[in-house]
């Protein structure tokens, strides 16, 4: 007997199933979807009531997040917007070909910006503010190699020139060029944030969002409905930075806060996700941090298959295949189409029956369907108390075809051939005539064509063109009196310069002029650095106030949170941090004030934790302070090899804008502060500063006369050799030395000029502030002497310290030994160097600077060494004094062990 009862089992489930899905379509048809997700909540909760355990899923079904019905209609001209967009296409893809056939290699990219050609188009149309929409323009980040579609909008709104198109990635030449990425360095009235070094521009979005509530809640920005979008790409969502600091946004309920990702599947290489889903994995990952998440997977021509999907087949077949093979299905037909899509269930292959192959085959995306973008873009402005992200489905090199669509060459794609240009070309209806397709001529039509009228009219309406970079802040000129001076008379009462610091900012955060637009930043280190008086004085800011009474309430110092805090107390994120530094030290550009941020950090964590966000700092022409605290290989004690810092001075030395200061005074760090805010803020200085400070305590000196300039400039002179005749032009000291200290170990140095006196040296001793400004000087007065071989030679600054001066040079600091070398062309013989080259260890101070060779007796033994080799002393004396000084010429060197 034939067993029918598996059978009869599935069909009675399938009834079963229709009947639950009558009865849901029931109250989804009466309109109330509130009453729909409460029905559900309760079935929901009776069955786990019963013990049924649902799978944790942290997805929704693998369709678009707004439903066709709930649409709102296209607002735009969608015939005159399909052109416009087809020309922006056509011109993104002639700079790119244009510019390799001219320059083999010079580069750039097609595909990028032809997958994400609508959901630019539909902002720039419909959401984009510009500038003239004052508190309320938007700032936006560019996905970085989408840029020729950004230049070629620029070229029919009438911005840039067919020139500059030409000059794409030839910045250098005569008429102007376009920069590959946006780099506001280089283009700075164009390009507002750097984006392309991938990771760092969603990160810095964050941040720039919350910044402007942080600017709002303290009332210094009034409140708006300004928006900050990302647009990023799915690869780049791997970069740690992309999604780092989701969690923020959430908490902080930046709806102010968008991001677009144009999930076209693929990054460089090949497929994100070729066994997987990005878009489910990115669902996930924002749902599960709090966001709004839509996604936008499929076109209009789907929405009738959809409906007719009442068993749910369909959805189920979207959701199980992986994108490798939907990235196949781009590059294969129809046919392919229907057999290995379709083809996987035979009801599937009948509700396609009514479509021919090429109908199958230009079923959209919904990142390529304007009502779909429009409606998600629509959703994301309006939605309150969250983040949205709407993850975008498109197609990688939309419209290549045979040259690259879909493929995995197509990221690299930059020479087309003719018949590819005109299939291009016919794809998107560009009117260029076959004679001269070959050579990929740019088009513009007239200046009073609908085209160019209508995005004219658009940007118009919504606040001029972007991206658009205007320094919005005019100057402040601050006079900042009585925070200052009081460095310059010196103490006995020892402090650290970190302390110094600290008092300073609290000065500064007094001040009538300054104080409000200080933004102190700190990275869970404030009572590391004793800010804690800050907390209380300042408020940290928390965008709700605080909730909850503070344990320490009942202590003078409290941990006091409030709206208007002006404290950004970020938690262990020095990448966020230093997100929120760029976002103040750039808002006198983007958001038209001119806030003065002080980020200080454990200096190892700066420069070669988040180096590149110094880069891309400097690239945004960013202001402000960095302080690199409790700094020095051997002044930090105690905290061992991944803590102490002797590198990031030369780190440092690499960011064209940022100056760098390793003072050992208060009065020095006094100089380079004020001078700072009156470069930056005053004189417009469109660079920033970092500031080494460490946390060993000694008696601060008053400020010798004149040393302004020098502190400045990198180097003066502290103390001369004979303090009582300081001026004598003729020492009685038999040997001659010029040291040369900088931070705590300046001390170190001046021990070493009382230990040589015994020996009859007479040393003078100079503070080198800046190693890097010295240098910088230095080749700069080089260079002038090169170029201008029939003046007089100028002289560089070191150069007029030193090079007159008697007797050997010898420099010691707290950082690599490369730091004073860099100097010593200049200085008219060698300089002996002593750092602190090699791994840092857990020990004191004392012995630390021992095994570093950087103590006052190693300063001295050196300078004995180098003036007996100049023949100033004999071997008798220089053998005593090693011995006296307890020096082991055998010791293992530091550098390597
Ligand atoms: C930090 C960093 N690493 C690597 C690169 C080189 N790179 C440029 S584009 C790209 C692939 C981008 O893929 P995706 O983010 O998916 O963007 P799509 O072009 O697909 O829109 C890579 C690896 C970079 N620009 N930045
Ligand atoms: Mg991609």
């Amino acid at each position: 007997m034939k067993n029918i009862a598996p059978t009869d089992a599935a069909a009675l489930e399938a009834v079963e199933t229709r009947e639950w899905i009558d009865s849901i379509d029931y109250v989804i048809e009466q309109g109330d979807k509130g009453r729909t997700v409460r029905l559900l909540d309760a079935l929901r909760a009776r069955a786990r009531q019963s013990g049924v355990r649902e799978a944790f899923t942290s997805t929704t079904p693998y369709i678009n997040t707004i439903a066709a019905g709930d649409e709102a209609p296209y607002p735009g001209d969608r015939e005159v917007e399909r052109r416009i967009k087809s020309l922006v296409r056509w011109n993104a893809l002639a700079t790119v070909v244009r510019a390799n056939r001219e320059s083999d290699g010079i580069g750039g990219h097609i595909s990028t910006y032809a997958s994400a050609a609508t959901l630019y188009e539909v902002a720039f149309n419909h959401f984009f503010r510009g500038k003239d929409a004052g508190a309320d323009a938007d700032l936006i980040y560019f996905q970085g190699h989408a840029s020729p579609g950004v230049y070629a909008r620029a070229y029919l709104e009438g911005r840039i020139t067919e020139t500059h198109l030409r000059n794409f990635r030839h910045e250098l030449r005569k008429d102007g060029g376009l920069s590959s990425y946006p780099h506001p360095w280089l283009m700075p009235d164009f390009w507002e944030f750097p984006t392309v070094s991938m990771g760092l521009g969603p990160l810095q979005a964050i941040y720039q969002a919350r910044y402007a509530r942080y600017l709002e809640n303290r009332g210094l920005k009034p409140v708006s409905d300004q928006k900050v979008w990302a647009f990023l790409g799915d690869g780049e969502t791997d970069e740690p930075e992309a999604l780092g600091s989701i969690s923020l946004a959430a908490r902080e309920k930046l709806d102010n806060l968008i991001f677009v990702i144009n999930c076209n599947l693929q990054r460089l290489d090949g497929p994100v996700r070729g066994n997987g889903q990005i878009i489910q994995e990115l669902e996930a990952v924002f749902r599960g941090a709090g966001w709004n998440v839509i996604k936008v997977l499929w076109g209009s021509e789907w929405d009738d298959l959809l409906a007719k999907d009442r068993d749910g087949l369909l959805v189920k077949r979207m959701h199980e295949v992986v994108d490798g093979e939907y990235q196949r299905y781009v590059v294969e037909d129809g046919a392919y189409l229907r057999k290995h899509f379709w083809g996987a269930d035979p009801r599937l292959l009948e509700m396609v029956s009514h479509l021919s192959d090429s109908e199958l085959k230009h079923l959209r995306v919904g990142g390529h369907d304007p009502i779909k973008v429009f409606n998600a873009y629509r959703a994301a402005v309006t939605t309150k108390g969250m983040p949205t992200v709407i993850l975008a489905r498109t197609i990688k090199g939309y419209g290549l075809g045979e040259a690259g669509e879909g493929k995995n060459i197509t990221h690299q794609q930059k020479k087309l051939n003719e018949s590819d240009l005109k299939t291009f070309r016919d794809r998107f209806g560009v009117p260029i005539p076959d004679d001269s397709i070959a050579d990929a001529p740019f088009y513009r039509p007239d200046e009073d064509s609908p085209e160019v009228t209508y995005v004219k009219a658009r940007r118009k309406a919504l606040g001029g063109f972007v991206p658009k970079r205007v320094v919005a802040a005019p100057a402040i000129r601050p006079e900042m009196p009585g925070i200052f001076e009081e460095f310059f008379e010196g103490s006995d009462r020892k402090a650290s310069t970190t302390m110094v610091f600290v008092k300073m900012l609290a000065k500064m955060l007094r001040d009538k002029e300054i104080g409000k637009l200080v933004v102190p930043i700190v990275p869970d280190e404030a009572r590391t650095f004793g800010m804690e008086s800050l907390f209380r004085a300042v408020g940290i800011y928390s965008s709700i106030g605080q909730v909850y009474e503070p344990v320490d309430m009942d202590t003078l110092l409290y941990y006091k949170e409030a709206k208007d805090g002006q404290i950004l107390e970020e938690g262990i994120t020095e990448a966020g941090s230093i997100s929120s530094w760029i976002a103040a030290g750039t808002a006198y550009a983007t958001q038209g004030i001119n806030t003065i941020p002080f980020f200080i950090y454990y200096s190892m964590f700066g420069f070669q934790r988040i180096g590149d966000f110094i880069w891309s700092a400097a690239d945004s022409r960013c202001r402000g302070f960095l302080l690199g605290g409790t700094s020095g290989r051997t002044t930090l004690a105690g905290e061992g090899l991944q803590h102490q810092d002797g590198n990031s001075h030369t780190l440092a030395l690499s960011v064209p804008t940022c100056r760098s200061y390793d003072p050992a005074y208060a009065y020095e760090l006094a100089v380079i502060i004020r001078d700072g805010i009156k470069r930056m803020y005053g004189d417009g200085e469109e660079g920033f500063y970092y500031i080494t400070v460490m946390n060993e305590q000694y008696a601060m000196p008053a400020m010798p006369q004149g040393a302004e300039e020098g502190i400045i400039k990198g180097l003066y002179k502290f103390k001369d050799a004979d303090p009582d005749a300081p001026a004598s032009p003729k020492p009685k000291a038999k040997a001659r030395a010029q040291l040369l200290g900088s931070g705590a170990i300046l001390n170190e140095v001046v021990k070493a000029q009382e230990i040589l006196a015994k020996y009859g040296v007479a040393a003078d001793v100079w503070s080198a502030t800046s190693y890097n400004e010295l240098y910088r000087d230095a080749h700069r007065t080089e260079r002038w002497n090169l170029w201008h071989p029939t003046e007089p030679a100028k002289r560089s600054w070191v150069a007029q310290c030193l090079a007159d001066t008697p007797g050997v040079v010898v420099a010691a600091s707290d950082y690599l030994k490369s730091q004073p070398d860099m100097i010593s062309r200049w200085v008219g013989r060698p300089v002996v160097t002593l750092g602190t080259d090699g791994f840092g260890r857990s020990e004191d101070r004392v012995a630390l600077r021992d095994f570093f060779e950087v103590d006052a007796k190693y300063i001295a033994a050196a300078t004995l060494s180098a003036i007996h080799r100049a023949n100033g002393i004999d071997a008798k004396t220089i053998a005593q004094a090693f011995k006296d000084l307890g020096i082991n010429p055998e010791k293992a060197d530091p550098a390597l062990s």
